[in-house]
């Protein structure tokens, strides 16, 4: 029976946390089943020792233990679970002995006792599981931008849903929703909720108040509420009376940071009803007990890209307005590239199994990988580009997209003892798309962000060598910093025409809570709107330096409108050049699909775009708080002798802006 388990339900690694708490519980019943499992892991043991050494140090937490084969207070047997000597069983079977766990070290110890953990819960009839809705939230209340479709068309599967399903442990039962494409818009919907917990996952801020309306209606209905997310953890740990005042009154228990440490463990305590207001884990989860995300959990059909993957977490390079490294890390962990490249496989083999048409199956053989920098750890680059390369000749439709930084194109990695240029091995692995993180094409706006790594000059250079290894690019594009004046619209226009930049993430400049942008701004007394629905790079809420807040919005809007325009498309993604290959290719028509897929996510921003100047025409002006620039507000203050350096390194003096008071 326990051989049949153990054969079914291979080790979760990241269940210890609530197991090391089990551990401690002297007063659970359950401890007998510890001690029987400390049995067995000391017979499984007995040539090093090393768990009856952990034991002994347990047996100071209440528990007696003898010498090897014998524990006190306890067994499985007591317990009223089958004979620990089941556990030898799989011992027998060396050939299925891949999953036996041996305990060696602490970790390992501790899944040999979730395993039996495990098998309590799933073997205990009597007991009725935990129901969990996962619920990511979106905003469609202000009506403007982004509709259902755009989200199913541009965005991905929610990872954090995936990841979370694949800690719940199994005396509870996961079920997702994304109100990005599945929106609990009714009271109706609302009452037929049926959980236990809502799990609510609120990264973005601009989701904030949609979260609060859901876990509002939801707590009223007698969920167990629990929050977890960028967001959440932002405002715990910097903006304490907001976290107060629209955080916690919604919520039973926060899940602070990333949740592979706790997740297991709150669940534990829900059932046992002594839940906590806060957890957080002690440590940045390694990725060596990341689990394998539940992408069966998550309901994919909606999206046209079916499957998000994450390799890396952290970033070292700490830009100003980003909240990665604050929330992930300045270490950069990775993840082991075989596991990575087993799971795609697993994927791209069940795609291959159906009746697709060719495009069906291009699209469904697409990842997106949501790590915030692929290539920043080159020696961890090239053993994935590796495993992914070894994917694409197994699989041809596979490819993939992810997000990087224009001078990684630049560097070299090693591919088979060799040094190859990155972008050679990028598309040898089937690469087609990167998102990169360009800002700003004024070199004092990246100094200021911290991202003077993004070098102006070489930006045509590195673009064409992207372009060149056959990848699309979209070009993330920030307006708003403190050297920005109105020429930014058109300097940015430029740019992003004449390097014939496929899409582009248009964003105004948003002091995203927990960021060093947003902690300067504030001190600086001149964030004007507080309503994180704003806080979706769409909207002004702030003074900029050199700009009022309306021409900043106005000026957005119509950079969003021109580049979006039928001529400026043609200019970017129809230019002679791409034409001419497009028939040199013939007979295969590849490039004419792909000159076709790129018109039509040109088209759908073209739409958005529209949706939102027409939702702002009729949209009151009082947003704009006073609607004057910041070197305004400093003038009123006469503080323009005060100025100090962290504000002069953002406000340079010139002749737009008065010097004298
Ligand atoms: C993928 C992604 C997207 C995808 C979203 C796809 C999707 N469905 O998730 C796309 C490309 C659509 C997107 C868009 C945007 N994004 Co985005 N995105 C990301 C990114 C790169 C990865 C998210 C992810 O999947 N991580 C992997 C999972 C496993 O990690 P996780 O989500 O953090 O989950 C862990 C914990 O947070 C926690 N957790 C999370 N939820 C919950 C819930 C519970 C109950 C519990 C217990 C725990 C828990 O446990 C998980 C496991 O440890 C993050 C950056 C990042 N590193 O997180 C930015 C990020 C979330 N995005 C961000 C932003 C700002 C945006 C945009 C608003 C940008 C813009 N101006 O256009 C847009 C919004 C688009 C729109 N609709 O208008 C910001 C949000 C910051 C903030 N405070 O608002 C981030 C953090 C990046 C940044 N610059 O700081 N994004
Ligand atoms: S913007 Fe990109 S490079 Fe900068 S800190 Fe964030 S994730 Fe890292």
């Amino acid at each position: 029976m326990l051989y049949d388990y153990l054969w079914r339900h291979p080790p979760r690694w990241h269940r210890s946390a609530v197991l090391e708490e089990l551990l401690t519980d002297r007063a659970s019943e359950r401890l007998k089943v510890v001690g029987g499992i400390a049995r067995w892991m000391m017979n499984f043991s007995a040539p090093i020792g090393r768990s009856s050494e952990m034991i002994r140090r347990r047996s100071t937490t209440g528990w007696s233990t003898g010498s090897c084969g014998t524990t006190g207070s306890g067994s499985i047997t007591n317990a009223g679970v089958p004979n620990v000597a089941d556990a030898y069983t799989p011992l027998s079977h060396p050939a299925k002995s891949d999953i036996i766990v041996m305990p060696y070290t602490d970790t390992e110890i501790q899944i040999g006792i979730e395993i039996f953990y495990n098998f309590i819960f799933k073997e205990d009839k009597t007991m009725e599981k935990l129901k969990i809705l996962f619920i990511t939230p979106e905003t469609f209340a202000k009506a403007e931008g982004y509709t259902k479709e755009d989200i199913a068309f541009i965005g991905f599967p929610s990872l954090s849903a995936a990841v979370i399903g694949a800690l719940t442990p199994d005396f509870a039962e996961f079920t997702a929703i994304d109100e990005a494409v599945d929106p609990l818009e009714t009271e109706v919907m609302l009452d037929s909720v049926h959980a236990d917990l809502v799990a609510i996952s609120l990264n973005m801020s601009y989701k904030a108040n949609r979260a609060m309306e859901i876990a509002s209606a939801l707590k009223s209905r007698g969920k167990i509420v629990v929050w977890g997310g960028v967001h959440v953890t932002s405002l715990y740990d910097h903006h304490r009376d907001r976290f107060d005042a629209e955080v916690a009154p919604y919520a039973d228990a926060v899940v602070l940071g990333e949740a592979e440490e706790i997740w297991g463990k709150l669940l534990e305590d829900a059932v046992k009803g002594r839940l906590k207001k806060i957890y957080r884990a002690a440590i940045q989860p390694p990725a060596l007990i990341w689990p394998v995300p539940a992408y069966g959990a998550v309901n994919t059909a909606p999206f046209l890209v079916k499957h998000s993957r994450q390799a890396t977490r952290g970033c070292p390079l700490d830009c100003e307005f980003c909240s990665v490294t604050s929330f992930n890390g300045p270490t950069f962990r990775t993840y082991d590239p075989a596991k990575l490249g087993q799971g795609i496989r697993t994927t791209l083999n069940n795609v291959a199994k159906r009746q697709l048409t060719n495009i069906q199956q291009e699209i469904q053989s697409f990842f997106a990988f949501v790590d915030d920098n692929i290539t920043f750890d080159r020696a961890y680059l090239s053993k994935l580009l590796a495993e992914l390369i070894r994917i694409k000749q197994e699989f041809p439709y596979f490819t993939w997209g992810g997000q990087t930084t224009l001078y990684a194109i630049d560097k070299k990695v090693k591919y088979e003892g060799i040094e190859l240029p990155v972008g050679e091995l990028l598309k040898r692995s089937g690469c087609i798309a990167m998102f990169i993180g360009i800002e700003s094409v004024s070199k004092e706006s990246l100094a200021i962000a911290n991202k003077n790594f993004n070098d102006v000059d070489k930006y045509p250079d590195q673009i064409k060598k992207f372009h060149d290894y056959g990848m699309m690019l979209n070009a993330g594009m920030v307006m708003g910093f403190d050297s920005d004046t109105p020429s930014v619209f058109d300097d940015t226009y430029e740019f992003l025409v004449k390097n014939r930049i496929e899409i582009s993430l248009l964003n105004i400049l948003v002091p995203l809570p927990g960021t060093d942008l947003y902690m300067r701004y504030a001190a600086d007394g001149r964030i004007f709107d507080h309503n994180w629905e704003n806080y979706d790079g769409r909207h002004v809420v702030y003074y900029p330096s050199r700009m009022t807040p309306e021409q900043l919005e106005t000026g957005f809007l119509n950079l969003w409108k021109e580049l979006y325009s039928l001529v400026t498309i043609a200019k970017r993604i129809v230019y002679p050049g791409q034409i001419v290959s497009a028939f040199k290719n013939l007979p295969r028509i590849n490039k004419f699909e792909q000159i076709g897929s790129r018109i039509f996510m040109n088209l759908r921003y073209a739409k958005i775009s529209a949706r939102i100047r027409k939702t702002r025409q009729s949209a009151s002006r009082d947003r704009f708080g006073k609607n004057v620039t910041f070197a305004d507000i400093l003038l009123e203050r006469n503080e323009r002798q005060t100025l100090n350096k962290k504000q002069l390194k953002g406000i340079r003096i010139s002749s737009t802006v008065p010097t004298e008071t």
